[in-house]
């Protein structure tokens, strides 16, 4: 028994903050308005997205409440909320973001499958806990200084959540263990969200945190974490989550063709207008947040206010009035930046906005080139219409 205890109904969900958009009630799935997010770089619990397969586990004793080391290892272990409080306490800014960020849009080319997000399934929050490499050791899997690509050996995070994708069974999700033993992956099990404990519905009491990649690796509520040969079989990895190419569709998948999504791409979107938004000929600010994954900064944000024919850079900041140098980012390479334009606009038009990282990957001009069924990664250029008029505003 690991003292969580998986609910099978959601008569027993947390309180929730009354502006988040709900996307999905049960299970629940929720981001805040897309105006809201960019107010702060670092994103406010209440109003960080919550993505959810199942209802929220409950701790009934938390003296109780161990997670399980199995696999391939000599001595399977249980681990204690004291055992891993007791590792060196790692702090990591780290934005989270769901594959599904931005789907209904991408769906809007052609349907797709999974629960509609806006440009806000995502969140920049400081994660604190004990890195994966230091539990690891404790286990006696020695750390890696680099992270050697995919194949071999995963390291599997199974949770207790009741997911009919699953069959009632838990989420589970696995990375390769090269990532999980190598200290600068920054891979963690947290226990805290913006220095307070994780609350249920982001986790409590420890979750996997995996930055720079798409937030299905991040498990919560954690049960147990199993050495395996090759990567988790689980629906969440083999039948979800892998980006297909648009010319594949639901009669015509084979889902072993595919790997599973780790990494997510260059990224950006604006936030301060709506996707129509009605304005007087005028000044405009134009505010958004842009990310990559792996670990990659980002060197520009491009917009242009007439459809793309034109681009200016955009101001990028992580903290209001300090200025982002990529270089000078290390601390918060797995962090998303906010971006600013000030803009005249005297007629109706499209404003676009585009990143490019630190390894000169550029966001793709039209959804189209990139839809996939499932509606994952949707990183095309984000595009917003301003309609001028001169009166009745
Ligand atoms: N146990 C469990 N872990 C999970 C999920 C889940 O449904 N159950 N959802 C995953 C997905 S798809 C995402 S995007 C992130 C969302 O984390 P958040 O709800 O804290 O924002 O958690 C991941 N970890
Ligand atoms: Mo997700």
């Amino acid at each position: 028994m690991s003292g969580l205890i998986a609910p099978s109904d959601y008569s027993q969900e947390p309180p929730r903050h009354p502006d988040l958009v709900v996307n999905a009630k049960d299970p629940f799935n929720a981001e805040p308005h897309r105006s809201a997010l960019v107010s702060s770089y670092v994103t406010p619990v209440n109003y960080f997205y919550k993505r959810n397969h199942g209802p929220i586990p409950i701790v009934d004793d938390i003296e109780k409440y161990n997670v399980s080391v199995t696999g391939l290892i000599q001595t399977p272990r249980k681990l204690f909320m004291k055992d891993i409080w007791k590792l060196p306490k790692y702090t990591v800014t780290a934005t989270l973001q769901c594959a599904g960020n931005r789907r209904t849009a991408m769906s809007r080319t052609r349907n797709v499958k999974g629960v509609g997000w806006d440009v806000a399934a995502l969140g920049n929050a400081v994660w604190s806990g004990a890195k994966l490499a230091d539990v690891l050791e404790l286990i006696g899997i020695p750390k890696h200084s680099h992270s050697t690509p995919s194949g071999g050996r995963h390291v599997e995070f199974v949770s207790v959540d009741k997911c009919k994708e699953e069959n009632g069974g838990p989420y589970k999700a696995s990375i390769p263990l090269s990532q999980a033993t190598n200290p600068e992956a920054d891979v963690l099990l947290a226990y805290e969200m913006n220095r307070e404990t994780l609350n249920r519905d982001h986790g409590y009491p420890l979750r996997g945190i995996v930055p720079g990649v798409i937030g299905a690796r991040s498990v919560k509520w954690l049960d147990s974490i199993n050495i395996i040969a090759e990567e988790c079989q689980g629906f969440f990895m083999q039948r979800d989550y892998k980006m297909f190419p648009p010319w594949v569709d639901w009669d015509n998948i084979d889902w072993s063709m595919r790997r599973p999504q780790m990494d997510f791409p260059v990224q950006c979107a604006i936030c301060s207008l709506e996707d129509v938004s009605m304005m007087k000929p005028g000044k405009v600010t134009i505010r958004g947040y842009a990310l990559s994954g792996g670990g990659r900064g980002i060197e520009r944000v491009d917009v242009s206010i007439d459809g793309g024919k034109t681009w200016t850079e955009a101001l990028k900041y992580q903290k209001h009035g300090v200025p982002y140098i990529p270089e000078d980012a290390s601390s918060d390479k797995w962090a998303w930046v906010l971006f600013e334009a000030e803009a005249d606009i005297q007629q109706s038009t499209e404003i676009a906005a585009k990143a490019v990282d630190t390894a000169g990957n550029v966001q793709p001009e039209n959804v189209q080139v990139i839809w996939n069924l499932r509606g994952i990664l949707n990183t095309s250029w984000h595009r917003v219409k301003v309609v001028t008029a001169h009166s009745n505003l």
